[in-house]
């Protein structure tokens, strides 16, 4: 009876865990892969499998907060709260796909910038909104909203206090793109930001990073984009994707995986690396530092991926990204 009652609880609680509370930040300026990794937050928001709570931008471009509330509307969410950062040091960048924002075939009412709140006030108000323990940042960009909320008044203890897992693509842990020194771009193109996410961010509160390697072997299939997405006349991400890759062009899903993680981290998508701690150098390298018999930082690990669960997390991202907008 006592094993029938321990199976109950554990089973139970697995079935019924709390839904992870996401908050998805963003670079969504030059890549087009933050634009799939979007339309997954809003369909896994759809289909019940996590809580979205809002959109920050981690670079400059004056059309990033149109164009996220452009999709955010597409998508069904015209309200979801949206956040830009005012930190003129974070990386100005052009874009292929931003002007989509102007488009008359995707109406939102945000239209400026200026208009937006500040990415870091926006995600400390999601924070402080929150149970303990209970929020999963997802950041796919250059780290300087992570950064500038660790360092704005009491932001390390906020962190501490609300977060639950810090989901990351950035860095390389593996041979990657023909060495086994890749100078990842969300670290490079803003590293010390990255260095005061791996150096300041509380040991308490688990970090996952997802390494260039994970995305670079997840090529999201060009036949999808040609094919899947003709169920509206115009449809933002395959016009996205369009402008940015051409139709040849099979893109990584590096962002779309710290998505998947976050919001179904005990669904063997991926395997995580034994914990440690990420240092970042100045050059932009991350080196892992593997705990050593049980000493040192556990905070971080990054993932790893079978060819068996290259093939899921493959499929469940494809058809996480296409799913039609609930409206
Ligand atoms: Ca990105």
């Amino acid at each position: 009876m006592k094993r029938l009652i321990l199976f109950l609880c554990v089973f139970g609680a697995s079935l019924f865990a709390e839904k992870p509370k996401i908050i998805f930040d963003t670079d969504i300026t030059g890549d087009v892969d933050d634009v799939l990794a979007l339309a997954m937050c809003h369909t896994l928001a759809d289909r019940g499998a996590c809580e979205f709570l809002g959109v920050t931008i981690s670079k400059n471009n004056p059309l990033t907060a149109s164009f996220v509330d452009a999709q955010n509307t597409f998508h069904g969410r015209p309200d979801l709260p949206v956040g830009v950062t005012r930190d003129d040091q974070a990386q100005h960048r052009e874009s292929k796909y931003l002007k989509l924002a102007d488009s008359p075939d995707y109406p939102h009412d945000l239209k400026r910038n200026d208009d937006a709140k500040d990415a870091v006030e926006l995600i400390r108000d999601l924070l402080r909104a929150q149970p303990d323990h209970s929020v999963t940042i997802i950041s796919v960009g250059i780290a300087s909203n992570m950064a500038n909320l660790l360092k704005s008044p009491g932001g390390i203890d906020l962190v501490k206090q609300k977060v639950k897992t810090l989901s990351i693509m950035a860095g390389a842990f593996a041979f990657c793109n023909g060495t086994n020194y890749h100078l990842e771009a969300n670290v490079i193109n803003g590293i010390g930001y990255m260095q005061t996410v791996a150096d300041q961010w509380p040991d308490e509160v688990p970090i996952v990073w997802s390494g260039y390697e994970i995305g670079e072997a997840l090529p999201f299939p060009r036949v999808v984009i040609q094919r899947d997405l003709g169920y509206l006349p115009h449809h933002i991400v395959k016009e996205a994707y369009l402008l940015h890759n051409g139709p040849e062009h099979d893109r990584p899903c590096w962002d779309e995986s710290s998505v998947l993680q976050a919001v179904y981290p005990d669904r063997n998508f991926f395997g995580l690396s034994q914990p440690g701690r990420v240092k970042v150098h100045d050059d932009g390298f991350t080196r892992f530092i593997p705990v050593r018999n049980g000493k040192g930082s556990q905070r971080d690990r990054f993932l790893t991926m079978t060819s068996v669960q290259q093939s899921r997390a493959l499929e469940a991202i494809v058809h996480f990204t296409i799913q039609p907008p609930q409206k």
